[in-house]
């Protein structure tokens, strides 16, 4: 029975969107998060949150403010962790992603005090560590999802020199825009990834900075519903500010210096 509905499944997964399927961090490569794998029995530990998201769906605006938006439908930690130290490289490997699907690209942190499959998400308080969204051009100009698919369906971040050890999650996230131009057409794609961070004389516990995610973004944000088959001049990026400490600890990464327009 259970091969018979994996196989049923499969055309489903590979249709289109796309999931973080991989990490990498200092070298080392840890299986992300494949919804397939809700159906093995026991489902083995990633370091990617697991999700109900076998259509490599999506999260619409009207769920903006619901736990969804947190590490997408009904996630929850998947008991394993990236070993890192402050000032690691951290890569999430998408498995794919549509060229049409374009629009920005963030990763957010959060400390979890503790095991991160004990806390409840919506109780996450989360900084942007990263941000990257319009290029050039519009109708529809080009986007950081552009060098995301062209760098190999990746997206790199730097875990903030000043960081204090301890467990965290990092909330990487795609927002499509290619139908934001009707109401709740945007489409955003989060999946959180547990970090076990030691070494380092860090500090920075991000006790009290963050906020929860479900006060992000509100449909009504000017980078929610937007048309990206228009003669835009510009992009506002919807959610919170980059965070100052993490801004300065992934100063000089130039893969995404260019994105910031800093
Ligand atoms: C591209 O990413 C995949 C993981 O999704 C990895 O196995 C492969 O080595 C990468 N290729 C290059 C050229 O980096
Ligand atoms: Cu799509």
């Amino acid at each position: 029975m259970r091969s018979y509905f994996l196989a049923a499944a499969l055309p489903a997964l590979t249709a289109a969107h796309g999931h973080v399927a991989a990490v990498q961090a200092d070298g080392v490569w840890y299986q992300g998060w494949n919804a397939a794998l809700k159906y093995q029995n026991p489902i083995p530990a990633t370091v990617g949150w697991q999700a109900d998201n076998l259509d490599n769906g999506f999260v619409s605006p009207d769920a903006f403010q619901s736990a969804d938006i947190v590490c997408h439908k009904a996630s929850k930690s998947n008991g394993a962790y990236v070993s890192v130290k402050p000032g690691s490289k951290v890569t999430f490997y998408w498995d794919t992603w549509p060229v049409s699907h374009k629009g920005p690209v963030f990763d957010y942190i959060a400390p979890c005090n503790g095991d991160c499959g004990a806390i409840d998400k919506a109780s996450l308080k989360f900084i942007k560590l990263d941000q990257g969204a319009w290029i050039s051009g519009n109708d529809p100009g080009t986007w950081v999802t552009d060098d995301l698919v062209k760098n190999n369906f990746s997206w790199s971040t730097t875990i903030p020199s000043t960081l204090a050890a301890g467990n965290y999650v990092i909330r990487h996230e795609i927002i499509a825009l290619h139908a934001a131009g009707q109401a709740n057409g945007a489409q955003a794609y989060p999946q959180c990834v547990n970090f076990k961070v030691s070494g380092g004389s860090g500090t920075a516990t991000l006790a009290s900075e963050g906020v929860p995610a479900t006060s992000f973004y509100k449909a009504s944000d000017p980078g929610i519903t937007f048309n990206l088959y228009s003669k835009f001049t510009g992009y506002t990026i919807p959610g919170p500010a980059v965070t100052k400490m993490a801004r300065r600890a992934v100063e000089g990464f130039r893969g995404h210096a260019r994105a910031w327009g800093m």
